[in-house]
């Protein structure tokens, strides 16, 4: 299904006059609106091509039809969330799978659609029908040399599509980690996981670089070798400079202080990027902003205070990618909430006033400092992410339209109900 220029446009035209006065009245509330509507603009989010479908959980899945069942499928889906709020620019791959086949077909249809090639992602926390070992005891870490050359060689092999694809860095997940008291060795596991990052290091091109994704438990549930920020940070360290820390929000145990971690990954230049989403429990891959909105603005705040401090590009230096699974809600509603979520934390960091935050921190003034901060949390900045999507052509109610095109219900049409995606 393709939404047209015409079906976005007689859609604003119906929202225009509303948006204005709304836009009128924010533009009152806040400094440099200008400077924020061109960076939400150019920020762009990647969409996961393993969250186009319904995903379940081991209790159950509750399909919805009409799910992507190829990586063009995948491509149109993702093209469709661009079209309607021209921040979706780029999809993150995840091999095996989605492998592709004809790398000028995929390139050529992702182009067509606007879109680029983000982070790639390897798996080695499942075992393909046609592998020679298993992973069942962990990959990178497997005390077996024939498990961790396997699991090197599926890394580099993921590279290599990347290269072709014009993606220009490599995710790594490890599952890694053991489930009971003494079924493992830590020394050795972080030994073998180095030596086994080192070589998948060496073959990454210069411009490319390699996101250490760490996971405090799941699905090894008394140890995980890449376990946390800290534990990240040690490997990425020693690789060089072309590895970095992911960091995916659901990853962290009960209460982490996530935007301190933030702070302080961007001060050692080893913040690589992000896996958006939310939780209240474990790692619940829920819609970004759905639980915690205040958390992902505390974030996004520290985010804009050390990437300025940095002088780093905002859409460019860093990788931001949502990372999540739909159990009940339609994937690409879910995704386009997601990206709003995401553009309304950016605009309200953007809104902070730092000059008066920085003089109430340095006078100690705590009530000052937090009034700052709130009252930017409690601007109402929806206006000005719209007004970016009006300018870049896109919608400015990019659910309703989705709704009132019954994209579903064309994509059930093209695709049947009882489609299965690929991913989680
Ligand atoms: C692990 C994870 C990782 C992906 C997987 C799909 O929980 O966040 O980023 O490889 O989800
Ligand atoms: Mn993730």
């Amino acid at each position: 299904m393709l939404i047209s220029s015409n079906h976005i446009e007689s859609h604003n035209e119906d929202l225009l006059k509303k948006h204005q006065n709304k836009l009128v009245f924010t533009a009152s509330e806040i400094n440099d609106t200008e400077a924020i509507i061109q960076k939400l603009i150019n920020f762009q989010i990647a969409i996961p091509s393993w969250a186009l479908g319904t995903g379940g959980t081991r209790f159950g899945r509750f399909a919805g039809g009409g799910e992507p069942r190829s990586i063009e499928e995948k491509i149109e889906d993702v093209g469709l969330l661009h079209k309607l709020n021209n921040a979706s620019g780029a999809i993150s791959l995840h091999i095996p799978w989605d492998i592709p086949t004809n790398y000028n077909s995929i390139k050529a249809l992702a182009a067509q659609h606007g879109l680029k090639f983000d982070a790639m992602n390897s798996n080695t926390f499942q075992d393909q029908a046609d592998a020679s070992n298993s992973y069942r005891y962990g990959s990178l870490q497997n005390v077996n040399k024939a498990v961790r050359k396997q699991a090197i060689a599926h890394n580099i092999e993921v590279i290599q599509h990347g290269i072709e694809l014009g993606s220009e860095s490599l995710t790594i997940w490890l599952a890694d980690g053991s489930n009971f008291p003494g079924q493992l060795n830590f020394r050795k596991a972080y030994q073998n996981t180095l030596e086994s990052l080192e070589e998948i290091y060496d073959a990454l091109p210069s411009n490319w670089k390699l996101f250490l994704e760490y996971k405090c438990a799941e699905p090894n549930f008394y140890s995980t070798t890449v376990a946390d920020w800290g534990q990240s940070y040690s490997y990425v360290k020693k690789l060089g400079d072309k590895a970095q820390t992911l960091v995916d929000l659901g990853h962290h145990l009960p209460n982490a202080n996530i935007e301190q971690i933030v702070s302080l990954l961007l001060m050692e230049n080893k913040l690589g990027g992000f896996h958006f989403n939310d939780s209240k429990y474990g790692d619940d891959d829920l819609t970004a902003g759905a639980l915690k909105p205040y958390q992902l603005f505390l974030i996004f705040n520290e985010l804009v205070e050390g990437m300025d401090a940095r002088g780093m590009n905002h859409a460019k230096d860093l990788g931001w990618m949502i990372d999540a699974s739909h159990n009940i809600k339609d994937p690409l509603e879910d995704l386009l909430q997601s990206v709003e979520a995401i553009m309304i934390a950016y605009a309200q960091a953007l809104s902070v006033d730092r000059k008066a935050l920085e003089q109430a921190q340095e006078e100690n003034d705590v009530v000052k400092a937090q009034e700052i901060l709130q009252n930017a949390f409690r601007t109402d900045v929806r206006a000005l992410v719209a007004e970016a999507r009006l300018r870049s052509g896109a919608a400015l109610n990019p659910v309703a339209l989705y709704r009132s095109l019954q994209v579903r219900e064309n994509l059930i049409g093209e695709r049947g109900l009882k489609t299965l995606a690929t991913g989680l």
